[in-house]
């Protein structure tokens, strides 16, 4: 899961861990995350995606679907932010941020699948209650999308976002809908476990932080969650988290 075969032989003939990422994508900041957690050392490849760097050739040669994150392990490339933290603790196990318990891991997983869906959502609410004030888009960048990138759905996001039409409406319903219900699931989890991941913090810990960061920032009310407030709270001091979403800057 999450292995390109990628045609760029520069990509291929990397050694070490590579990350090709943007300072504030929460999907990129999950494996940072997961990199710091484990205290692994890694070569930033920053591409800044207001900058469009994300839209180039060479860069969906590496991605096919041009979206940060990828990571790079000896030429192994690797895509998908959630598929990249299993392959990281396959591959790195200490320590070990997957339960042993077969019901744990179950749920883990189930969990993480449910970060990788929300996606969507949390694009939509970062563009709406977050980016707005700061982002505008117009036909020009509509069109660079549609002429430049693989995937037409980014342009058609950035049309529906820059013409607030019944398209971005529809898209801000579902957004919303789909938001609510995966945070009830998670502060119900958290009633019966310290961590999203069972009784030791991991993966899914890393994962949904992100978003629920991210999801702070927009100033969206997480009063309901008050669990998941106090969760967040205690990712929030651990070093690992500090280092890779709150304080990373690129050089
Ligand atoms: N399912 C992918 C989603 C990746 C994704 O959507 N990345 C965003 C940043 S979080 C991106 O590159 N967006 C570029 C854009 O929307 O123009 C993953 O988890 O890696």
């Amino acid at each position: 899961m999450g292995l390109y075969d990628s045609p760029n032989p520069h990509v291929t003939a990397l050694q070490g861990l590579h990350l090709y990422h943007f300072v504030l994508s929460n999907c990129s900041q999950r494996v940072r995350f997961a990199l710091e957690e484990k205290g692994l050392p890694w070569t930033s490849h920053h591409l800044n995606l207001p900058a469009r760097e994300h839209a180039t050739p060479e860069y969906q040669s590496i991605n096919p679907g041009g979206v940060v994150p990828t990571l790079v392990h000896d030429g192994q490339v690797v895509i998908e932010s959630n598929d990249i933290l299993t392959y990281l603790d396959e591959h790195f196990p200490e320590p070990p941020l997957r339960p042993e318990a077969a019901d744990e891991r179950r749920e883990m997983d189930s969990l993480i699948e449910a970060a990788s869906a929300i996606q969507s959502a949390i694009k939509v609410l970062s563009h709406e209650l977050l980016f707005r004030p700061f982002r505008q888009v117009d036909a020009e960048e509509v069109a660079f999308f549609e002429a430049h990138h693989n995937d037409p759905e980014l342009a058609a996001f950035l049309r529906d976002y820059s013409e607030e039409n019944a398209g971005w409406k529809d898209r801000l319903g579902r957004a919303h809908a789909e938001m609510r219900a995966v945070l009830e699931r998670l502060e119900s989890v958290l009633e019966r476990k310290p961590w999203l991941s069972g009784e030791a913090f991991g993966l899914a810990d890393v994962s949904w932080s992100v978003n629920a960061n991210r999801l702070a920032q927009a100033s969206y009310d997480l009063a309901p969650y008050p669990r998941l407030a106090a969760w967040l709270e205690k990712i929030a001091a651990r070093p690992a988290y500090d280092r890779a979403v709150v304080s990373w800057r690129p050089e």
